[in-house]
């Protein structure tokens, strides 16, 4: 009720003013205090890629469960740690964390089904038709097994070629035929109807050779009703962002795919906490993209060791990243770009295939 000027003018005036500082200064709706509180008020998740050898870290799982409301497996879910064996499966690890996130009432994304790097032994070994049967069987026992626990799967992982071909890498699955991709999403369908299907990659932050050959592969799957559903932009950043990342993000939601940030991590430095803001901004200004995932929780826990790229320093603290994206997430909005570089990273980050010495696997 809007006061009244007879109000204002009786001694009730000093109640309303009181009522009102105290409606402004309350915490309002958007003025969340967990990353994962205010991504939710933006209806979108935010999520970490978790080791799940740290869930017995008493520091690690505090800041992972009061901030995150999704988690990715780094390792548990790829090929050679579900079938080390052919045909013999191993779910401990991916079990162990969809039964964390679900006490912990966090979503699960699922990475990777299909990739040329962490084969288990006997699949680097294989080729053609024989490769092909044991891909397509181990996305459907799979997905199978985690059936209705995901929400979206990376079904395929970094088949794109760096560089400016914009074709595809090669590997030995893309050696048994071009429609490797395609064949490994249909399947992944079939096992469960209910999981997001993603095709996820690197260095396509911004329109380049690269993420230019990815959008033609989306376009043409929606065109022949390839079941394709989302594609995942892991966002391993260096010292700049492509002025055009939000553009670029916008170009796939345009084919009617959601987006999703996926493994963001940024190189220490000036922008990291700028760079946080820019990629959290961007996302809330795609309708269609639905989360990000930092890959790691603490920068100890990060694949790029002394980076420091992540949110959190290696005793739980909260880094000035941390508050820029939080910030991000509380005001949404508008996407004001900090100092951007068109094209490419000028300091690179490291290639997600070769891991820095000293981190995982
Ligand atoms: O973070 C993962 C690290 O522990 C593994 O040693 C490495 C093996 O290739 O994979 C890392 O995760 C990668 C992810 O699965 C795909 N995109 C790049 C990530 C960083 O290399």
């Amino acid at each position: 009720m809007r006061p009244t000027r007879a109000l204002l003018s009786t001694g009730l005036l000093a109640g309303v003013l009181a009522a009102g500082m105290a409606v402004a200064l309350a915490p309002t709706a958007s003025a969340g205090t967990t990353l994962r509180a205010s991504a939710a008020e933006k209806g979108r998740y935010f999520g970490a890629a978790v080791a799940t050898n740290k869930l017995s870290d008493n520091t690690y799982v505090t800041v992972l469960n009061r901030e995150f409301s999704s988690v990715v497996a780094e390792n548990e879910m790829k090929w050679d740690a579900t079938e080390p064996q052919q045909g013999r499966f191993n779910y401990t690890g991916g079990d162990r964390l969809v039964s964390h996130a679900r006490a912990n009432g966090m979503s699960v994304r699922g990475h990777a089904l299909l990739w040329h790097a962490q084969q288990p032994s006997w699949a680097q070994g294989l080729s053609g038709s024989a490769l092909r049967n044991a891909a397509i069987n181990h996305v459907t026992q799979v997905a199978t097994h985690f059936k209705g626990q995901i929400y979206a799967w990376d079904v395929v992982n970094e088949a794109f070629a760096d560089g400016g071909s914009g074709g595809r890498r090669d590997s030995n699955l893309q050696r048994t035929g071009n429609d490797w991709i395609e064949a490994a999403f249909r399947a992944a369908r079939a096992a469960d109807p209910g999981a997001k299907l993603c095709y996820n990659d690197y260095n396509t932050d911004g329109v380049n050779a690269k993420s230019t050959g990815i959008y033609n592969m989306v376009r043409d799957f929606k065109s022949r009703g390839v079941p394709i559903d989302c594609v995942g932009f892991q966002s391993h950043l260096g010292t700049t962002i492509p002025g055009d990342y939000q553009a670029n993000l916008q170009r796939f939601a345009d084919l009617g795919v959601d987006v999703q940030i996926t493994e963001l991590d940024v190189m220490t430095g000036g922008n990291q906490a700028n760079i946080f803001g820019t990629v959290t901004r961007s996302c809330l200004a795609v309708s269609r993209c639905t989360g990000i995932t930092v890959w790691g929780v603490r920068d100890c826990d990060s694949w790029r060791g002394s980076d420091n790229a992540l949110l959190f320093d290696c005793s739980g603290n909260k880094k000035a990243a941390y508050t820029s994206v939080l910030n991000a997430l509380n005001a949404g909005g508008s996407n004001t770009p900090p100092p951007t570089t068109p094209g490419s990273p000028t300091t690179p980050p490291p290639s997600p295939t070769t891991p820095p010495p000293g981190t995982g696997g």
